[in-house]
């Protein structure tokens, strides 16, 4: 006879098979039986201060290893990692939300149990809009199919979804003789053939091809395919500031970051002035596209997503990223001989100036020349975004940055995501002020489990990128001694930053300092603003007054 699983060990299972190994989140009575579960298992429960630290360090943690799960409790949790998941499904990235909810039984005649708000689906409708697929485990028989569907559905879209757990359903026998379903799509051979030839052609009449390499090569894990196709090709490649890292910056074929008008000019011009632009699952957001001021024309553009493919005006049907990639590889593309492009700035050894006070440009510029191979850096909206677009990252995939969506209170949480997803890699986290306000004090959870970021906070006192747009004192805030966390935390180093000197100082005590976090309070004037921030700010602050 076979022997039946219940709901709860098998969605640990699957996860597991899908290479989950931490799961980030909060209990509550709800779903503590599966918290129960989840400490017998192989996997790591992380729980952290707060809910909405659990959601973006999930998201972290599916950006750099394919897939993320944060499990909290009903609504009063839920609720608290709705921004989180709507971060992940504007720039896809595959967290699976798990809520506890009241048992099944337990709901008859509605009664009011606690967290409960409107109806017992209310937290199910919500994450029905921020999710690709969602589903309530109400029923034994279909439970184990549901969750092998919900999450082939994230693997699919690279995008959130929901999987809510009745507290009765957890520890439920599911049916016996199921066996787990992976959904491999596949492309349409014909259309994915006629794109190929299509595409060909035009590269190989093309004066001057270039490629743009957005988000999703990131998240289909495609960084390598991309980079047999330029050394195959020779065809240059940029960037996007959501996707910036898709290829390690040192690449001689690299352009930089393209942004319209926000990026550098020669970027811009170059590739603009293509007759050929191959856009491979490129996200064309306005903070992308330098608030639309970039220039592409569709009648001049191959461009492939996870969703649709277009070859000037012509759309093909049922073709996935990944096959479009691999047939371009192999298809009869002349190599370019590897002329001279624009390629973003190496860095320069820093020396500081004696007694000179920080400034953000030599603040960048000092960060430019701590990094190496085995450095994530974690960009916060904000100036520490915009200016960090600069960076010149080594390795692929050791840039993140919610560069899209932009919501505050990212990088910390997400610094820790980032590093159990990748143990060889130290977080450079770069936030501001404001920022770490909102979830800083997750550096208690980096501590609980052993991690050791170094976290750079921009202190310009206050909400700096709002200040030259619409300034008044809802931009300010209460000035923290960031640096004395460690006594608050009983672990960590501390520096108060002021000059050149000190940091080039603090940034070799930290790179010394591997034992635990890092924090460096780094003092700016409240109106220094980076010159890229400075560009965006000025063409944003005609639209708000
Ligand atoms: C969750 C969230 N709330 C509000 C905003 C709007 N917002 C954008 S930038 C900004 C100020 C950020 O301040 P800080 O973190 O100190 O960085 P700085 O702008 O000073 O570099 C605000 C409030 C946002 N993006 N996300
Ligand atoms: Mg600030």
């Amino acid at each position: 006879m076979e022997t039946s699983q219940s709901i709860g060990t098998y969605l640990i299972q699957r996860l597991h098979a899908y290479g989950v190994r931490h799961v980030f989140g909060v209990p509550g009575d709800y779903v503590l039986g599966f918290f129960q579960q989840l400490v017998e298992s192989p996997l790591q429960v992380v729980n952290t201060c707060d809910e909405q630290g659990a959601g973006f360090a999930a998201d972290a943690y599916a950006r750099v290893r394919g897939l993320g799960a944060v499990c909290v409790t009903y609504c009063v949790g839920g609720l608290k990692v709705a921004n989180t998941t709507a971060q992940a499904f504007a720039e896809k990235s595959p967290v699976v939300v798990i809520s506890g909810a009241p048992g099944t039984k337990e709901r008859v005649k509605n009664p009011l149990l606690h967290h409960k708000v409107r109806h017992f689906d209310t937290q199910h409708k919500v994450f029905e809009q921020l999710t690709v697929a969602s589903t309530v485990l109400s029923d034994p028989e279909t439970a184990l199919r549901e969750i092998d569907r919900v999450l082939a559905a994230a693997m699919r879209y690279r995008r959130p979804v929901y999987i809510e757990l009745p507290r009765d359903m957890i520890s439920a026998p599911g049916l016996a003789s199921h066996r787990p379903q992976e959904a491999q799509d596949v492309s349409d051979p014909e259309s994915l053939g006629e794109a190929i030839r299509e595409a060909t052609g035009m590269i190989n009449q093309a004066r001057q091809p270039v490629i743009i390499a957005g988000i999703e090569l990131h998240r289909f894990g495609l960084q390598d395919a991309l980079l047999q196709l330029i050394e195959k090709t020779n065809i240059p490649v940029a960037a996007m500031l959501l996707s910036k890292s898709v290829i390690g910056e040192r690449h001689p074929r690299y352009l930089g970051v393209y942004e319209g008008a926000f990026g550098y000019e020669e970027v811009r011009a170059y590739v603009e002035s293509s007759d050929c632009l191959i856009l491979l699952g490129a996200i064309m957001s306005d903070m992308d596209l330098g608030m639309y001021t970039a220039n592409i024309d569709q009648g001049r553009s191959i461009s492939v997503t996870s969703e649709k493919t277009s070859i000037r005006h012509h759309v093909y049907e049922g073709i996935l990223l990944e096959d479009f990639l691999q047939g371009l590889i192999a298809a009869d593309i002349k190599p370019r001989e590897p002329g001279a492009i624009p390629h973003p700035e190496p860095p320069v050894a820093f020396s500081p100036v004696p007694g000179a006070k920080i400034t953000v440009r030599r603040m960048f510029q000092r960060l430019n020349a701590f990094l190496d191979d085995d450095t994530v850096v974690i960009a916060e909206p904000g100036d520490a975004l915009f200016g960090s677009a600069d960076l010149f990252i080594h390795g692929h995939t050791e840039f993140l940055s919610p560069a899209y969506y932009t919501s505050m209170g990212f990088a910390v949480p997400a610094c820790i995501g980032a590093q159990l997803g990748n143990p060889q890699r130290r977080p450079l986290v770069i936030v501001g002020d404001g920022a770490f306000q909102m979830t800083g004090m997750e550096l208690s959870t980096a501590v609980r489990f052993s991690l050791n970021p170094i976290v750079v906070v921009l202190n310009n006192s206050g909400y700096g990128t709002e200040r030259p747009m619409l300034d008044g004192p809802f931009n300010d805030i209460l000035p923290w001694r960031f640096s004395r966390l460690p006594e608050i935390l009983g672990s960590g180093k501390g520096f108060n930053i002021e000059t050149e000197e000190q940091l080039d100082a603090a940034l070799q005590a930290a790179r010394a300092y591997t034992e635990g976090f890092c924090i460096l309070d780094v003092h700016l004037d409240s109106y220094d603003i980076s010159p890229a921030l400075q560009r965006m700010t000025n063409m944003l602050g005609k639209r708000v007054k």
